[in-house]
């Protein structure tokens, strides 16, 4: 008999800069319901799930994005339904928040996603690792995009946790492009990998056609599922936040690369899978068996180099 978990995507729709913390849990709220009802058990949520995209905008004063934009805790007054309805509905989530802290001595901030138990505790915690974006205002842009200017790069590694029977993981939109974060959950054995994310439609810095970044996306869920033997659950905030357009097409992959579930809409909409987690068990056995075919000795550049360097060899 396979293992069988019901997972659920909650994609959201945009939120506006006017629109509250209290709005977005209230949609949330109504997601989880709507999860519940084609009978999900883990539910997934995007980025940055209580404001609109804000790294799109310069702000000077950081007291403001401070109080507008980041959770000094989680839950606050205002997102507490959340996790109340879970609780009471008895359903493990994933949220991504902009996180407001107190460490070694001074205020920091990460955009960071947690993993929550169907009893309310809080399982896991990730903080963004791979932050696009530029640091400095680019007043020409017509939006900008400064990941690198209002979160740090993440301090907790890719870790997995035991969650609801599975091994899970979590990541945070950009790492979804990077193969070596998905690798290194694979090598702790995670069977579901977690993301939210926030993609623009258009390209900050070059004009490249909406659709050549979906293809992208939906090319990299695939790809990162199939050769990693994961489920890949990929949660959007989406359509036009203060007419800035974003993409849905939130994804639950399974380990053979096929896409189980996508959605239609740029609005508010739940995908649900009922995912058997054993459906991995011949890729791991087999083509996936890293413990047979895997070679490290010859990976070494992958964590001695960061950027590339041509650097040909010298003798045949
Ligand atoms: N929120 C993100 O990390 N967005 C990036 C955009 C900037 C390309 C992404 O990888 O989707």
């Amino acid at each position: 008999m396979s293992r069988h978990l019901k997972i659920a995507a909650a994609q959201l729709g945009p939120l506006n800069l006017a629109d509250t913390r209290t709005t977005a849990t209230k949609r949330l709220v109504k997601m989880l319901r709507d999860a519940h009802s084609m009978g999900a058990k883990f539910v997934v949520f995007p980025e940055l799930a209580f404001s609109t995209f804000f790294p799109r905008y310069w702000y000077e004063d950081q007291a403001e994005t401070d109080r507008k934009f980041y959770e000094a805790t989680i839950p606050s007054a205002e997102t507490q339904p959340l996790f109340d309805e879970a609780k009471k509905l008895g359903i493990g989530f994933y949220i991504g928040y902009g996180e407001l802290t107190q460490e070694e001595g001074r205020t920091r901030r990460f955009n960071t996603s947690i993993l929550v138990g169907p009893d309310g505790t809080l399982v896991g915690k990730y903080r963004k690792i791979h932050l696009p974006g530029h640091a400095e205002h680019k007043p020409k842009a017509k939006f900008q995009h400064l990941e690198k200017k209002y979160f740090e790069v993440g301090n907790l590694g890719f870790r997995v946790w035991n969650f609801m029977d599975a091994i899970t993981g979590m990541m945070i939109c950009n790492d979804r492009r990077w193969p070596e974060a998905f690798r290194v959950l694979a090598l702790q054995g995670a069977e579901i990998v977690a993301l939210g994310f926030n993609t623009p439609s258009e390209n900050l810095d070059y004009p490249e056609p909406p659709a050549l970044r979906v293809h992208h996306h939906l090319i990299t869920a695939q790809a990162m599922a199939y050769q990693n033997a994961i489920w890949l659950v990929e949660a959007a905030k989406c359509g036009f936040e203060d007419g800035n357009r974003m993409f849905g097409h939130s994804l639950i992959v399974s380990p053979t690369g096929e896409i189980a579930a996508k959605s239609l809409s740029e609005e508010d909409e739940v995908i649900c899978v009922n995912a058997d987690l054993d459906l991995a068990t011949d890729l791991k056995r087999t083509v996936f068996n890293f413990a047979a075919h895997r070679r490290p000795e010859h990976y070494k550049l992958i964590v001695e180099r960061v950027g590339a360097e041509v650097t040909p060899a010298d003798e045949p």
